[in-house]
């Protein structure tokens, strides 16, 4: 007995004497934002009126007998979230044109007056049930912005909305996120007012006492607007969050729907006075809801990769978009694309390849800190460097020479995000090659390169706020995916298809058939002067892999047209070239077209670079036999257009017309209206 006491207390002595942990660095997350951490990737859904009016924003005088699913089922929309890898469902409870989705005693504008369910139905506990036989969270958005109700823009409103509140975050069991929109305020319904009210976004909903209201009714969850308080959104509906993206934002500098906001807030800042981490949002479609005209539009997998890595790999979470359709059902087409991704995410991660590596780091804070903890999926396990140490290289030596293609990295984020720089660099033939040399970390970073043959790699903490923490660090080689045809096309109507790489062929048909090695293969421009679906798909001649269908519409081609206007970059509207984009002077675009044309609708495309201006949100579009006499043909509003800036499709009957002309009467920011490009339809379906 007495040796084993002796062997034990020599064995102890010669450990390393136990460390204290790093100090946290502030801002820090609470215990709610550490817990939505772990979630990283959940669903939304997007069904409301708007899926039966067809429309992305109603106006709220849309009737409740007109929402009427005729297969709704909850249970589906979660088994697929779970299937999919997503750990909760945030469902749009109220949207923008104000209806319901739970039966509401403070309005009749919700499904107690709809024909579904014989209006007993309560869609919210519906979810509820479902939520819960999957094992998902729960959350709730709700719109400030209300078009139809007849206070909107009085403190009276603002009762009626914590009464909304106080319904769905007390009756519906644990809430784990609340997602209060940054849209809100201008035309609507308003009880019959029709009319344009503004508010003052910063003001007019008492943000301190509703978000106390939502504190005091569910502790546990987080709140989500433009500027939190606790999940920020990434400024874009794209799913893509920045390069460097801090979870430190200056909180009181910020308010939901402020119009500087993606630009000046949206990634973060080093210096941030609170922990308000980013939410990546997007829909699987290029709108929130659904319309069949859409269906070849759900994102293809390279496409739903982008978003993933740009999103869960750049520091922010997922937010998926399922835009129900009116059976009440995901979409088939999006639930194949959906799972597709999952199953690639589990491919690309399959073998971490640092488990079977050694690893060493300069330096070590002591026991309980070695860098071995990154090897270990417990989020309380990390590696610290000691106080002071900012510069920290950490070798990973694998037994032998492999190929790799994924490094992911993750900060012990409970004591804060500290990394400002860092490089990676692998060992080849030619001696130590730079792979990536970044900036942030944070709760998640996945770098993305092409195959590098290695047997190390350095990963070296140039600056940070403070000595380093990782809790996580892994190396993969994730299998190529070989990408659909890129799709372009002059004002001559000529066609090329593109894929990167080599030894890759094209494959394509224009009569609306599948692409397979059977059709016609691509070997230079083909011209398409009329209105056709081209479907392509690429194929990797030495494996015989090939990449999802790519199906795109396109219209008569703009050989003929000409803009009417004294400017040579008016062009640029017509030019085919989504990248090029025309600020007009007058607000107005005129083309001849150069021919008579039975036009069946028009599209237009706001300009795509970043931060762009003169995005137009109301038209009227007209159009002449002459170029003298005008009519109008159609006059809205482009929805959503500033923060989903997708092309947009407007269709009326048939009519004849050789000029048209598509007119602001309002831009987002009321700078002259931009134009990326105006085109036509010609089919009528
Ligand atoms: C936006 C809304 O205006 C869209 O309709 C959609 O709900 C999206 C998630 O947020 O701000």
């Amino acid at each position: 007995m007495k040796k084993y006491i002796f062997l034990f207390s020599v064995a102890w002595s010669c450990q390393a004497p136990e460390v204290s942990p790093p100090e946290p660095v502030y801002p820090i997350p609470s215990e709610h934002q550490l817990a939505w951490h772990d979630l990283e990737y959940y669903g939304f859904v997007h069904f409301n009126m708007n899926t039966f009016s067809d429309m992305e924003w109603g106006m709220g005088d849309e009737n409740p007998a007109d929402f009427n699913p005729t297969e709704l089922d909850a249970h589906q929309w979660a088994k697929v979230a779970k299937e999919a890898g997503m750990k909760g469902i945030i469902i749009t409870a109220k949207h923008h044109d104000g209806f319901c989705l739970w039966p509401s005693a403070y309005t009749e504008h919700s499904v107690k007056n709809s024909p579904w369910r014989n209006g007993k139905g309560d869609l919210i506990q519906e979810l509820r049930e479902a939520c819960d036989e999957f094992g998902l969270e729960m959350g709730i958005y709700y719109s400030p912005w209300d078009r139809n109700h007849a206070a909107y823009g009085t403190p009276e409103y603002i009762t009626y909305m914590r009464n909304q509140l106080t319904e769905l975050l007390s009756n519906y069991g644990d809430i784990f996120e609340v997602w209060f929109d940054g849209a809100n305020g201008g035309t609507g319904y308003y009880g019959g007012a029709n009319e344009n009210r503004f508010v003052d976004k910063l003001t007019y909903y008492d943000w301190p006492n509703t978000y106390a209201l939502v504190r005091e009714l569910q502790p546990g969850a987080v709140m989500f607007s433009d500027g939190g308080p606790d999940v920020r959104w990434v400024g874009n509906e794209e799913g893509i969050a920045y390069e460097t993206t801090w979870s430190n934002l200056i909180r009181d500098s910020v308010y939901a729907g402020m119009p500087e906001y993606p630009e000046k807030y949206a990634s973060g800042q080093e210096d941030g006075t609170h922990w308000v981490p980013a939410e990546a949002d997007v829909s699987i479609r290029p709108g929130w809801y659904y319309h069949e005209y859409e269906d070849h539009k759900v994102k293809t997998l390279p496409q739903l990769l982008d978003i993933y890595y740009n999103s869960i790999g750049r520091n922010a979470a997922l937010l998926i978009n399922f835009p129900v359709d009116r059976r009440g059902l995901i979409h088939e087409k999006d639930v194949e694309q959906i799972m597709k991704l999952s199953t690639k995410i589990k491919e690309d991660f399959a073998v971490d390849l640092a488990q079977r590596a050694k690893l060493s780091a300069s330096n070590e804070r002591g026991r309980g800190f070695e860098i071995k903890q990154v090897l270990n999926d417990d989020k309380n396990k990390y590696w610290a460097a000691e106080d002071g140490v900012i510069h920290n290289e950490i070798l990973i030596q694998f037994p032998k020479n492999q190929s790799i293609n994924r490094f992911l990295v993750q900060e012990h984020i409970a004591l804060g995000q500290r990394v400002k720089a860092f490089t990676l660099e692998a060992k080849t033939a030619a001696g130590w090659e730079l792979i990536h040399s970044g900036t942030t970390i944070g709760a998640k970073r996945i770098l993305r390169f092409e195959d590098v043959e290695t047997d190390a790699l350095k990963f070296t903490i140039t600056d940070a706020k403070a000595s380093p923490t990782l809790s996580r660090i892994g190396v993969y080689h994730a299998p190529q995916l070989l990408i659909e045809p890129i799709v372009k096309r002059n004002k001559s109507g000529a066609v090329t298809l593109h894929v990167p790489g080599s030894n890759v062929d094209i494959y394509y048909t224009l009569d609306g058939s599948q692409p397979s090695t059977n059709s016609q293969k691509f070997e230079g421009p083909i011209i398409v002067n009329q209105a056709v679906t081209i479907k392509t798909i690429s194929r990797d001649a030495t494996s015989g892999k090939e990449s999802e269908v790519l199906v795109l519409d396109l219209d008569i081609a703009k050989a003929k047209w000409k803009v009417i206007h004294n400017d040579s970059n008016a062009e640029k509207a017509i030019d085919e070239d989504p990248n090029t984009f025309w600020q007009s002077t007058a607000d107005e675009l005129t083309v001849d077209l150069g021919e008579l044309i039975t036009l069946y609708g028009f599209t237009y495309l706001p300009p795509q670079n970043r931060f762009m201006r003169g995005i137009i949100n109301r038209y009227v579009f007209q159009s002449s036999m002459d170029g003298r006499n005008w009519t109008d043909r159609a006059l809205g509003e482009f929805s959503n257009i500033y923060n989903n800036p997708i092309e947009q499709i407007v269709r009326f009957d048939g009519m004849e017309a050789r000029y048209i002309r598509l007119k602001a009467l309002g831009t987002t920011d009321e700078l002259k209206a931009s134009f990326a490009e105006l085109g036509v339809i010609t089919r009528d379906n």
